[in-house]
């Protein structure tokens, strides 16, 4: 081999390892899903509305539109994110919405069934105050749960009427999981997972979606 070749060689090489490096950099460690903020509206309090979906639009969620997941909808746009990141202030009520645009997945334990850390101990389901859910028999069925360990906060969120797979949806066919809890005094990241096992084909349902920021799981950014 001639030295210009070897030296084109080398330097081929050597720009494939470079482009390697910034593609890892770039797709797995900067790369990942954008936090929506939100701010205390006057009443001084903040208003997070969420959905879930069965699957979602490939467009949407080109990595992996084949998963459940959750979206977040943006307060200044009024668009849905494809998002588990959110940013709330310190000390301040939060009001949650859930539109469940899933079916049912029954909870592995009961102990999933039961609301806690929220405001009055309760979750409201299409408008009715509820403390625990029997989600193998009803009347309320869940498909996912929305918990905060570290609060101690955990709410089942109602399975759908019907089953939508082009997420985010936007037809009435969805049910209606409403809460509230206070956020805490001390900033940081609060992570915040669905605890119903829908990851669907992976062991025990618990890979997937279930431990990827922007599906079933994400963090609550608490700022003073
Ligand atoms: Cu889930």
């Amino acid at each position: 081999m001639s030295l210009a070749a070897r030296v084109t060689t080398l330097i081929v090489a050597v720009l494939a390892v470079v482009g390697g490096v910034i593609f890892v950099v770039a797709h797995y460690l900067l790369g990942g899903p954008p936090t929506v903020d939100f701010a205390a509206a006057t009443s001084g309090q903040v208003n997070v509305t969420m959905q879930t979906d069965a699957s979602s639009d490939p467009a949407t969620v080109p990595d992996h539109p084949t998963w459940v997941s959750y979206f977040i909808k943006s307060p200044a746009s009024g668009s849905w994110v494809h998002t588990t990141l959110f940013q709330v202030p310190a000390h301040t009520r939060v009001n949650v919405t859930i539109l469940g645009y899933d079916g049912s997945t029954p909870v592995r334990n009961q102990v999933w069934g039961q609301v806690s850390g929220t405001t009055g101990g309760v979750a409201d389901y299409g408008g009715k105050p509820v403390k625990t859910v029997n989600g193998w028999n009803g009347p309320y069925l869940i498909q996912h749960t929305f918990a905060i360990p570290s609060l101690n906060l955990s709410v089942p969120v109602e399975a759908g009427p019907a089953t939508c797979t082009t997420g985010p949806c936007t037809n009435n066919q969805h049910s209606t999981t409403t809460f509230s809890f206070m956020t805490p005094a001390q900033p940081g990241a609060y992570r915040w997972q669905c605890f119903v096992p829908c990851g669907l084909s992976y062991l025990d349902g618990n890979g997937g979606p279930m431990q990827t920021f922007g599906y079933m799981t994400g963090n609550m950014q608490v700022v003073s």
